[in-house]
Order: C-alpha cells, then sequence, then structure tokens
C-alpha cells in the first residue's frame, strides 16, 4: 500500500483544521475565524476502505509573522513538519488575494522539496471567476497538482485525497485502521474548551487564551472535568468572566454539550479563570504549558 505525512500549511485562517476534520470524518482539531487557533501538530489518519493507502495528515499552526515567544516556537513546529512531510498540501484561501504571507510560505514549500498539492479553499464562498483567477495566479510556482476545494460543502475533497493519495510512497500503515488521531481524548477536550471562548473574544484576547485541564474523573454516570482558563492579564480576566459571568457561562455550557456528546457521558464541567502573566512571551511558562522549544 501507499501511506505517508501529508503537512498542511497555510496562512492562519485558509481552513487547514477544517479540512483535517473534514477528511477524518470527525471533529479531531479546533477551527474558528480567530489567529492562533491550532497551536500545536495535530495528526489525522484517513484510511482508503479498499485499503491501497493511509494518509497521515499533519494540522499545523497558521504561518506568520511572530511577535511572541509562542508564535517563533509556532513557526518552528511548521517548518519541522515540513521536512518531515511525503507530500506537502499547501492551501490558499478563494476569499482572499493571494499575498506576500502565501508568496512567503510558497518558498519554504519549494525549499523542503517533497511534491505539492495546492487546494485553493472556500470555493464556496467564491464566484467561480475568482477561483479560476487564484487558481492561474498560483500555477506560477508550477506546484505538482491544483485543486478547489470546499470543507463545507464537500466539493472537490475526494478528488483531492486522490492526488495526496497517489504521491505518498510505497510502505505499510503507520497507524492501526482503527486510530484515526495520535492526540488524548484530553487534548481534545481542552481544546473544545478553549474553542468556545474564542469566537466570544475580540482583538489580542484569542492570542492570550489557554485552557489547561486539571482534572477529569469519572463519579457513578457523571463526568467531572476541571479545567483553568488561563488568561495574561488581570484585566483579561473581567472580559472571559462576562457581565455577570455571561460569557463563561455561554461558554462553559456550550463546551459541556459538545463534551458530552464526544465522550458519550453527563459532564459537569467547572472552569476557573486564572492570570498566568504574559504567558505567551515567557519561556518558563511557555514550557510549563507544554509548548515545545
Ligand atoms: N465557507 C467556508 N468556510 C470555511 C471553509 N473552510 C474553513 N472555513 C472557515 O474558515 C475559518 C477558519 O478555518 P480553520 O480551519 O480554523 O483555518 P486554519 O486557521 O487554517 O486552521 C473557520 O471559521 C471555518 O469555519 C470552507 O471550505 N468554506
Ligand atoms: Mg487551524
Amino acid at each position: 500500500m501507499r501511506c505517508g505525512l501529508v503537512t498542511l500549511v497555510g496562512r492562519p485562517n485558509v481552513g487547514k483544521s477544517t479540512l483535517v476534520n473534514r477528511l477524518v470524518g470527525r471533529k479531531i482539531t479546533i477551527a474558528s475565524t480567530r489567529p492562533q487557533t491550532t497551536r500545536s501538530i495535530v495528526r489525522g489518519v484517513v484510511n482508503d476502505p479498499a485499503d491501497e493507502w493511509q494518509i497521515v495528515l499533519i494540522d499545523t499552526p497558521g504561518l506568520h509573522k511572530p511577535r511572541t515567544e509562542l508564535g517563533s516556537r509556532l513557526n518552528r513546529l511548521v517548518y519541522g513538519s515540513l521536512k518531515d512531510a511525503d507530500v506537502t498540501c499547501f492551501l490558499i484561501d478563494a476569499t482572499q488575494p493571494i499575498g506576500s504571507g502565501d508568496r512567503l510560505i510558497a518558498e519554504r514549500v519549494r525549499a523542503a522539496g517533497s511534491p505539492v498539492v495546492l487546494a485553493v479553499t472556500k470555493v464556496d464562498r467564491a464566484s467561480s471567476q475568482d477561483v479560476l483567477a487564484q487558481l492561474t495566479a498560483a500555477t506560477e510556482w508550477d506546484f505538482a497538482s491544483y485543486v478547489p476545494i470546499s470543507s463545507v460543502t464537500g466539493v472537490g475533497i475526494e478528488p483531492l485525497q486522490q492526488e495526496l493519495a497517489a504521491r505518498l510512497p510505497e510502505g505499510p500503515a503507520l497507524f492501526p485502521p482503527d486510530m484515526d488521531t495520535d492526540q488524548p481524548e484530553e487534548f481534545l477536550v481542552q481544546e473544545i474548551i478553549r474553542e468556545k471562548f474564542l469566537d466570544r473574544l475580540r482583538e489580542e484576547l484569542p492570542h492570550s487564551l489557554h485552557v489547561r485541564l486539571n482534572d477529569m474523573e469519572e463519579e457513578n454516570d457523571l463526568l467531572r472535568i476541571e479545567a483553568d482558563v488561563l488568561v495574561e492579564r488581570n484585566s483579561q480576566k473581567g472580559i472571559v468572566i462576562g457581565k455577570g459571568g455571561l460569557m463563561l457561562q455561554e461558554a462553559g455550557s456550550e463546551a459541556r454539550e459538545e463534551l458530552e456528546a464526544l465522550l458519550g457521558s453527563k459532564v459537569h464541567l467547572q472552569l476557573q479563570v486564572k492570570v498566568e502573566p504574559d504567558w505567551q512571551r515567557r519561556a518558563g511558562s511557555l514550557d510549563r504549558l507544554g509548548f515545545t522549544k
């Protein structure tokens, strides 16, 4: 069979995580309109029903100009997984003009040396002329293949999968057939909680937010989950809690509902908002929170 690593790269918000979830067939990584939604390398596995290939997708943080120590660490993670890739899937957004950010990534992707499949995402939101213009502009990069897709309607998803699978090396499966991600459940729990706050917060606050799972314990028929919602400054604490505790309440109950569906159990979710001063900029905090150097 053919099997290997496909690294997804692109600017923040082009739709990498949404595509991974679409290909895997369930949510294993979170998506939002906020930058830096994805902060780690998430692997998702797609198995060919006929067992002729297995694609191991690598979702990555969006490449951007780093402004904090966290930003630099995230970029390094992406460059590292570009080196490991058997195939690179480079995403550009049909609803945004190609910019200097895309060009920089194109250079990096080319330098990494593996075959590149370019996907133009969100075609459900763009006119066919715009999609065509985007495809035409991207041909200057001379990549292996070009596919317009929508992770929402499913357009182009099957062809993209075929293009990726066709370029994988021969080799045994890397994951057992019943495993669709290498992320522990605790990680997804933490991420789902963070996701519920992201879309409710504006400006710099999504960057300052981190969720740390402290405890997950079964008690009779109930799953008790305790997590800290970390912010960087005291002034942010009030915003995350909201007027009369409203934001904390709403985000919490939305997270609880999704966690109950995911874990198949009633959940008691206890969230505490805490300040971890400037954690994005401090190596010690980042180490403690588990961000690789
Ligand atoms: N209409 C539409 N929206 C999409 C599509 N793919 C992603 N999005 C949205 O674009 C935003 C960013 O997606 P995300 O997957 O988090 O992007 P990432 O930062 O590249 O991982 C989210 O609000 C998604 O719902 C698509 O194919 N069509
Ligand atoms: Mg993402």
